[in-house]
């Protein structure tokens, strides 16, 4: 395809969400080819991420969404210029809660932000996921046999 315009982006993708979902769709509009890095488990060491679920499996969740043509490893910090320059990117776009971190980019390719979506992160997943968890198994008992007696009185 002549002048194809390629765009890469960079994440960690754990328990994909929503919001990373809005996010690659959102990038593939601006072009026509998606190459995606997601950080392997080593990496989110260094960047201080504790993961859930396993590179292998957050790679082919994401290899697996429609609007993603390729997916890399991000091994390191250095290797977006190699990646840039390999894969012939036109566009460099993250969330904006990196605003200003890649701008270094600007001199190989367009370097985008584009805004979070609101409400929704793997932190806050996390979090009421636990709260779920932490609720003592007798309550959630008490609030079934609640549940069952309230259908068996509306019979
Ligand atoms: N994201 C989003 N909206 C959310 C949550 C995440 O748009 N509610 C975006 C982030 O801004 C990021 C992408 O989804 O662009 C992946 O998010 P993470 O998995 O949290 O990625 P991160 O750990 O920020 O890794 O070299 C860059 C880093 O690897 C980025």
């Amino acid at each position: 395809m002549e002048n194809k315009k390629t765009i890469i982006t960079y994440g960690t993708f754990d328990m994909f969400h929503i919001g990373h979902l809005k996010l690659l769709q959102r990038l593939k509009e601006f072009g026509d080819e998606l190459i995606v890095a997601v950080s392997t488990d080593e990496f989110n060491e260094l960047k201080g991420k504790k993961t859930l679920i396993p590179y292998e499996q957050r790679a082919e969740i994401v290899s697996n969404i429609k609007c993603v043509n390729k997916v890399i490893p991000e091994n390191s910090w250095d290797q977006k210029i190699e990646d840039v320059e390999q894969y012939n990117i036109d566009i460099f776009a993250i969330g904006d809660d990196w605003e200003g971190k890649f701008d270094f980019l600007e001199k190989y390719c367009e370097v985008v932000y584009l805004a979070r979506t609101k409400n929704v992160s793997t932190t806050k997943l996390k979090k009421s996921l636990s709260n779920f968890l932490s609720i003592p198994k007798e309550d959630i008992l008490n609030a079934f046999t609640i549940i069952e007696q309230l259908k068996k009185d509306f019979e």
